[in-house]
């Protein structure tokens, strides 16, 4: 009789506190506003007492969600703000259950989609209940994610398959790569050896012929230099001096109508004159300019200057300059290179012959060398535990934005072009995920080329699973630092391993 009086007594007191609260109705049954089902049955009545879940504190019952914080873990007041470290548990019905900071119920603001936090209805905020809609859609997407990764995953056992081949194919490959290496080697040195021989006696017969040849040009420049220096030098004493280049109109740099005493003395390159070595030494070049750039006629005296006609005297001396300048350049340039002599012919051909063959086994050579480290780097290389990515190494994947198309060559290198250039955006630096079990789920290019007042250029690549291997996603968060979206079913894990969760009921 006492118990039942109690009873009814609590139920009218907690009816007060309903009302007094403006509280919506709950959906936790039996459990205190807040409770997930899992720990509703440490919060039951037994004893009229609740025992704090550290178990530090024994408190009356009806001081759970009494909006007082009485336990230290916050356990006693799981559906109102009271305790700073509470957590307050959305059932969600429809969707997936959540628990959020207890300081979130009640603040306004609507954080399960049940609408369960702000559950005071005197409250301006109110939160419909949207999780049968939001759920709905997260199913779908789930569905839609499912179905990907079961034909993903399929593609990626055939990915496995792939890189054990090759793995196998790659460690049986090094042992016969180095023996046909090793057959190779002295065959090559012989070669080396034979060419080095045919080289030396190539470049004594072609050095021989050029000598000569050198010299019978050196002597056509000789004579041709003499020609010039003979038309400078009017008293033939040897020597060309300032008065006799004043003399010649060609010297004439600044078109006055007069050879300067400057000007005559710029091309004696301070002197005031000059003998043949030394004109040859050091003048010539420039003055032979002067002859082939300024063909310009003598100045004529008046008296020659008489009765001129269209194809007269003016024309003559013009004439005149153009002949010795032509005779010159005959001289100079003198004839073709003659052929090199039979004898040295041969020479050449044989030279070129063993040049041919030593290339072709230093080819081999050096292929075989770079197949003997590229097998033995792909046992160093991180392709993931059962090889799944390993088919993809070089693969290159491309995504156009805008102005530029985005390339990724895997475990190569990222790259930027546009147009005809490339930029680099990074090389292949390795698997970045934040944990030790999320390690395949981003990479990182880096070290790529410079940034305008910026860091060098690099990009990291989320790797999500996805049907094909695929770039999805460009972007460029931070000036110089690029962000890929790729998809590949090479991430694809096993849809019987991690089945996807669902909601609470
Ligand atoms: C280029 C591109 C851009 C980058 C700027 C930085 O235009 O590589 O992505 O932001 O250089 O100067």
């Amino acid at each position: 009789m006492a118990s039942s009086f109690l009873r009814t007594a609590l139920f009218l007191c907690a009816c007060e506190i309903l009302f007094a609260t403006s509280e919506k109705p709950s959906e936790y049954g039996d459990r205190p506003r807040g409770v997930p089902l899992n720990k509703g049955p440490l919060y039951t009545e037994d004893g009229n007492e609740f025992e704090c879940l550290d178990g530090k504190k024994k408190i009356p019952f009806e001081q759970v969600n009494d909006d007082y914080c009485d336990c230290e873990d916050g356990s006693d007041e799981p559906g109102t703000s009271a305790c700073p470290n509470g957590r307050f548990h959305c059932l969600n019905i429809g969707h997936i259950p959540m628990n959020i900071p207890s300081s979130r119920v009640n603040d306004g603001i609507c954080d399960c989609c049940d609408g369960s936090d702000e559950w005071d209805m005197e409250s301006s905020v109110s939160c419909p209940n949207m999780c049968s809609e939001l759920g709905a859609k997260a199913r779908e997407e789930a569905e839609k994610r499912a179905v990907t990764r079961k034909a993903g995953f399929e593609e990626r056992k055939k990915l496995v398959a792939e890189g054990q081949a090759l793995k196998a194919e790659k460690a049986s490959s090094i042992e016969s790569f180095k023996v046909e290496l090793e057959a190779l080697k002295p065959k090559k040195e012989e070669l080396q050896a034979k060419k080095d021989e045919a080289e030396t006696k190539e470049r004594e017969a072609k050095d021989k012929h050029d000598n000569v040849w050198n010299a019978i040009v050196e002597e056509k420049r000789k004579a041709a230099a003499q020609m010039i220096f003979a038309e400078i030098d009017k008293d033939g004493d040897d020597k060309i001096t300032v008065k006799e280049m004043q003399e010649m109109k060609a010297f004439d740099k600044d078109n006055d109508g007069t050879v300067s005493e400057e000007e005559a003395k710029s091309y004696l390159k301070g002197g005031d004159e000059a003998d043949f070595q030394n004109y040859l030494d050091n003048l010539y070049f420039d003055i032979k300019d002067v002859f082939e750039k300024t063909p310009e006629p003598e100045e004529k005296k008046p008296e020659e200057l008489e009765e001129p006609t269209p194809d007269g005297d003016q024309e003559e001396g013009l004439d005149d300059l153009d002949d010795l300048e032509d005779e010159h350049d005959k001289a100079e340039s003198g004839d073709v290179k003659p052929p090199y002599d039979e004898e040295t012919q041969k020479l050449i051909e044989e030279a070129s012959k063993l040049r041919t063959e030593f290339d072709e086994v230093n080819r081999k050579v050096t292929n075989l060398e770079s197949d003997i480290r590229d097998a033995e780097n792909f046992g160093e290389q991180d392709f993931g535990s059962d090889l799944a990515w390993a088919p993809l190494k070089g693969q290159c994947i491309e995504k156009q934005d805008n102005q530029y198309t985005y390339k990724l060559c895997l475990f190569d290198r990222a790259v930027q072009k546009d147009r005809g250039s490339e930029v680099s955006l990074g090389y292949w630096k390795g698997w970045t995920g934040a944990s030790e079990e999320s390690k395949y789920s981003h990479q990182t290019y880096d070290n790529g080329q410079g940034c305008w007042n910026g860091p060098n250029r690099s990009t990291k690549v989320v790797v999500n699973c996805g049907e094909r291997t695929e770039l999805v996603e460009v972007s460029e968060p931070s000036k110089c630092e690029y962000l890929f979206v790729m998809n590949s079913p090479a991430a694809c894990e096993d849809p019987d391993k991690d089945p996807i969760v669902h909601s609470e009921l």
